[in-house]
């Protein structure tokens, strides 16, 4: 059965963006609004579990005693933060880039080539999608995603299977004739929730966490090595592409993780 789709996860699975683009721009957030908050690179993968920023910075601030104490107060905070840091991290990719992960530009490339559809089902904000994918791939980024499904097009993000239900209509196409690439525990437990098979490309903050249904679990997609169940022979590649995509599929083993 040939591959309609691949459905990219963004942060963590296309770019390391989370400790050194989205944590530092909530740092820089919290000095503009003069508040003597810091997410340091360990408590900020502890927040990671809470999934969305304006989500993530509610979470934390009910842990802290000099936040307000107000819900409504509270909730202001949090959105005007949220603005700040998504303006101060486009900043940052713009400044410095956040390159794509090794392996990620190749198989987009391979995608476009072989008339298999992509699309973006991220938690993330769509501006944030868009500060990365432009320095990347240039204005016409959105012709290579024809389907786009944000934090801000579900009223429950992930690991809620919301995000990929939607895309999944949008692509008008069944789970099984796609396939997700994610990182993170939560984003395998969304796509698996939407019972599209799912391969993991391990990240920063997610190297050690253990994965329940992945069809796959690697490194990355710049190697052939290190992956469970192993990559397929291809001799000629150093990568991984389509092709290995496929074969995970058609044997749809389940990983939960490497031992
Ligand atoms: C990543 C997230 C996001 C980003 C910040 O999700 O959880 O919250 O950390 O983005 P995914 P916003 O890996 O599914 O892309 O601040 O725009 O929410
Ligand atoms: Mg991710």
């Amino acid at each position: 059965m040939k591959l309609q789709a691949v459905l990219w996860d963004v942060d963590g699975t296309i770019a390391e963006t989370e400790r050194d683009g989205h944590r530092i721009a909530f740092n820089l957030a919290f000095e503009a609004h003069g508040l003597p908050w810091q997410w340091s690179v360990e408590r900020y993968g502890e927040l990671l579990l809470v999934t969305g920023g304006r989500e993530r910075l509610l979470h934390d601030m009910a842990t802290r005693s000099d936040a307000p104490s107000m819900t409504g107060e509270r909730d202001a905070l949090a959105s005007s933060l949220h603005v700040r840091k998504n303006e101060l991290y486009a900043q940052i990719i713009q400044a410095q880039g956040i390159p794509f992960r090794p392996g990620v530009q190749n198989l987009m490339e391979e995608c476009l080539a072989r008339n298999v559809r992509m699309a973006i089902t991220t938690t993330t904000s769509r501006s944030n999608v868009g500060a990365l994918m432009r320095t990347h791939l240039g204005e016409s980024w959105k012709s290579w995603f024809p389907v786009m499904v944000c934090g801000e097009d579900v009223a429950q993000k992930k690991p809620n299977p919301e995000v990929y239900v939607r895309a999944l209509q949008l692509l008008k196409l069944n789970p099984l004739d796609t396939l997700a690439l994610e990182d993170s525990p939560g984003g395998v437990a969304a796509a698996c929730a939407a019972q599209i098979p799912v391969v993991v490309t391990r990240s920063v903050y997610f190297d050690n966490s253990t994965f329940e249904s992945a069809i796959a679990i690697g490194p990355g997609l710049h190697q052939r090595t290190g992956w469970r169940p192993l990559a397929p022979e291809a001799p000629c590649t150093n990568h991984i592409g389509l092709d290995d995509l496929l074969t995970w599929r058609d044997r749809m083993e389940h990983t939960s993780q490497f031992e």
